[in-house]
């Protein structure tokens, strides 16, 4: 069965089945515009997209799908460093853009051809479906330390989890899907897009997630981040526009209690919250049919397996009360760790499970609450995952930087902000700093405040004290 169910015709057309910022494709458009890009990547080891909130973005990415090409979505902010690496690591041949736009050119490796894409070109040649097992993407994400990873994701994978998806929300092709999440993560890409592209229905793509976009888009289902909630949840006017949807899905980070309380007050829609991982795409989530409970994301979605264990590595009760580390297994698990051995090693059990880093507890009645995360140094911040050793590493790389490390403060608009504490050696300011990580790494990667010290508190073995510092940042 085809990955884009909806692309081969399968649920009827409409003029703007698809629209992106304002600008609209028929299905049918789509598939000779991406066909025409697909007639241009077949062969290609991998396409690059530089992937705006653009319909040019979207065409890419179903062209490369098309193809069989494994698509790797680059952030459109990434600095020189972290472009470099992606590219090159992911072994892209092409990177595509919107014709007519500035491409980068620091951070592009030679041999890395552009390619504009043309959401007005048509090709009638039409492309025979990969195999399944094929991959459908390589998206890079951050762990705890150095340069993001590459997680291998699956067409099957894709495929399995949308379907899981479409039964838990019943999400079908009577649906208008809205959102205006970035197209280089799993949520705004292959939720937010490939979802409307396998299920059928229409997609609204904002191009930015604010109230105002998300009020005037006349959806039935909503898709956001808790930081793009809680800004609609503060907006009461706008939120009211929601009243006529039918399921508002929060999800990428933990959608705190009041906020769930106040969207559901100000809506009429108790929120559905969802937990999931680039690498394990969503596998648990509260059901349009069933309970939603603020604060809980609910039970695993079709096929997806979940277990708690503790740190003795024991199975750890479920009671809803006690801890345990969650693993998961089950078919929408990513393939593995591009060019990265040990860090598969790191996430797999010796049976066959993905260790997600996350501390969770699970009740009696099946309901899983994310407590929060093991490690200390990924943070997310208004829904993106960042790894405390990247901007660290990026930090240090200033000639003024002694030292640095790197917390997620917690954040009322971002759930956690980037705070640097930095060792300066010399003069130099915290925006001098800000602008020097913007220069390497993602916009959102930049630490929103600086705070400068003598000193950074470690332990005897020389390790910073990261909870100590979270303490007394917010001493400040
Ligand atoms: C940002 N700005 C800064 C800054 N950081 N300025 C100074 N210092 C900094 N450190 C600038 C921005 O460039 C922007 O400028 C302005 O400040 C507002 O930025 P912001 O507060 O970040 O707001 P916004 O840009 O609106 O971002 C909030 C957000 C965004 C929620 C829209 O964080 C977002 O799109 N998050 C989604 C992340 C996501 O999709 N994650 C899914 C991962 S997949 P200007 O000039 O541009 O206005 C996943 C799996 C799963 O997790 O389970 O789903
Ligand atoms: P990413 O790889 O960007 O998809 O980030 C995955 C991480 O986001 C998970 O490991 C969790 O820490 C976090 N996350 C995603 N959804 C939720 C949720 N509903 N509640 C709490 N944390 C979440």
């Amino acid at each position: 069965m085809a990955l884009l169910t909806a692309l081969h015709g399968e649920y009827g057309d409409t003029a703007d089945a698809l629209r992106v910022d304002g600008r609209a494709l028929s299905r049918e458009a789509l598939l000779g515009a991406a066909s025409a890009v697909a007639d241009r990547v077949a062969g290609a080891p991998a396409l690059a997209v530089l992937a705006r909130p653009t319909l040019e973005t979207v065409v890419a990415v179903v062209g490369g799908l098309l193809a069989g090409v494994p698509v790797v979505p680059l952030p459109p902010d990434s600095g020189p460093k972290e472009r470099a690496h992606i590219l090159r690591d992911s072994g892209a041949a092409l990177l595509a853009h919107a014709v007519g736009e500035p491409v980068p050119q620091d951070g592009v490796p030679e041999g890395v051809g552009a390619l504009p894409v043309d959401p007005a070109e048509r090709s009638a040649a039409r492309h025979a479906e990969p195999p399944a097992d094929a991959t459908g993407f390589v998206l890079y994400t951050s762990g705890t330390t150095g340069a993001p990873k590459g997680a291998v994701i699956g067409r099957a994978a894709i495929a399995a989890d949308l379907d899981a998806l479409a039964a838990a929300w019943r999400w079908t092709a009577e649906d208008t899907l809205v959102h205006g999440l970035p197209l280089f993560h799993v949520h705004g890409l292959l939720l937010g897009v490939l979802g409307a592209l396998r299920t059928g229905g229409r997609l609204v793509h904002t191009g930015r997630p604010t109230p105002d976009a998300y009020a005037a888009a006349g959806g039935s289902l909503y898709f956001g981040v808790p930081t793009v909630w809680s800004r609609l949840a503060a907006d009461p006017a706008a939120a009211a526009r929601l009243a006529p949807a039918r399921l508002l899905v929060s999800g990428s980070a933990p959608l705190p209690v009041p906020v769930f309380e106040k969207l559901a007050a100000l809506t009429g829609h108790a929120p559905i919250e969802r937990y999931g991982m680039t690498e394990s795409l969503i596998t648990v989530s509260t059901r349009a049919d069933g309970e939603r409970r603020p604060g809980s994301v609910g039970l695993p979605v079709e096929g997806v397996r979940t277990r708690l264990v503790g740190e003795d590595g024991e199975p750890v009760p479920y009671d809803g009360e006690s801890v345990g580390e969650l693993q998961v297994s089950g078919p929408t698990l990513f393939s593995g760790y591009l060019n990265r051995p040990d860090a598969d090693a790191e996430a797999w059990t010796a049976d066959g499970w993905f260790r997600t880093g996350d501390v969770a507890v699970i009740g009696e009645d099946g309901f899983h609450r994310i407590v929060g995360r093991a490690s200390v140094d990924l943070i997310k911040s208004g829904g993106y995952r960042i790894g405390a050793g990247e901007v660290e590493a990026a930090l240090r790389d200033h000639p003024a930087v002694a030292d640095a490390a790197v917390i997620g403060a917690p954040d009322a608009d971002l759930g956690q902000a980037i705070v640097a504490y930095v060792v300066p050696e010399g003069s130099v300011t915290g925006d001098q700093l800000t602008a020097f990580v913007a220069e390497r790494l993602s916009v959102h990667k930049r630490p929103r405040r600086v705070v400068l010290v003598p000193e950074l508190p470690r332990n005897a073995l020389g390790k910073v004290l990261k909870k100590q510092l979270l303490s007394e940042d917010a001493g400040r």
